[in-house]
């Protein structure tokens, strides 16, 4: 039986919030077949679920056990999320790497950010968590990306990403790719401070910031 789209994502949000994979799981997917946008089930249940647990864990009301199980049952969702956002059909548009940056376990973010980056039509190498400067540096001389983009959820290992840029400069890679950063807490503001070609304040605005990133360095550098 059908239920109310409204409460159908209030309900996505509290088994997110309770940490329930398999009931994460099924109304999900009973959203999808109900007709409900990704996006609408990203932000309205599954995200709003994350902002939640984190108020909860400032609070001390919660602590990391139960932000790990809420993470696990967000995961369980995106796995059923993940051939809808990453089904593109178009040319490969460019290659772009990913990692969240040393030090930082947080990877839900830059997931998406990685399935809607493949669903736009870019390909994608996901170095993982805690990515070291060296360990972009080896990916960018390996697969000469177009972007390499960056996470951090913490304000203890964003600093990670200047210096990465750094880093980058000194290896003498920076001028092949173009840098995006993003993750709760980085702004535009500490991007252009660090010197990054992009701020990706969400996952979507990250595919239409890619995109242009592409085509202005297409257009830049000669083949
Ligand atoms: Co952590 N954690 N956590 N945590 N955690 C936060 C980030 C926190 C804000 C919670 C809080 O206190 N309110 C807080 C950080 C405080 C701060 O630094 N200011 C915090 C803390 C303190 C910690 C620990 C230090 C706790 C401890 O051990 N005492 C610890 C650190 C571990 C480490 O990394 N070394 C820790 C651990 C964890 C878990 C492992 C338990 C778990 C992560 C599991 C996992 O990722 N596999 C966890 C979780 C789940 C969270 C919260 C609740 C949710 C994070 C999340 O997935 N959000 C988080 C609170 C919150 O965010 N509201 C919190 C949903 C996700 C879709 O959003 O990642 O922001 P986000 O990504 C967005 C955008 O930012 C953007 O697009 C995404 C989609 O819109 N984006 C990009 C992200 N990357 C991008 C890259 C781009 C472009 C856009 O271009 C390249």
């Amino acid at each position: 039986m059908a239920v109310n789209e409204v409460d159908l994502l209030a309900q996505i949000q509290a088994s997110t919030e309770e940490g329930d994979r398999d009931q994460t799981v099924a109304l999900t997917q009973q959203a999808l077949d109900q007709g409900l946008e990704v996006t609408r089930i990203l932000d309205d249940g599954l995200i709003a679920a994350m902002d939640v647990i984190g108020d909860r864990f400032s609070k001390g009301e919660i602590y990391v056990p139960e932000m790990l199980i809420a993470a696990h049952a967000m995961k369980g969702a995106m796995e059923l999320l993940r051939p809808i956002l990453t089904a593109s059909g178009v040319e490969s548009r460019g290659l772009c790497i990913i990692g969240t940056v040393e030090g930082d376990l947080h990877d839900i973010g830059q997931n998406l950010v990685h399935m809607m980056w493949e669903g736009a039509g870019f390909e994608v190498i996901n170095l993982g968590t805690e990515t070291t400067a060296e360990e972009f540096i080896e990916a960018i001389n390996e697969h000469r990306p177009d972007i390499v983009g960056m996470s951090a959820l913490l304000t203890t290992t964003m600093m990670h990403m200047p210096e990465n840029i750094e880093a980058f400069k000194e290896a003498d890679v920076l001028g092949q790719v173009r840098v995006m950063v993003g993750g709760a807490p980085v702004t535009q503001e500490y991007a252009d401070e660090m010197g990054a070609d992009a701020y990706g304040a969400d996952a979507a605005s990250a595919v239409e910031l890619a995109k242009r990133l592409v085509d202005a360095k297409r257009t830049s550098t000669p083949s």
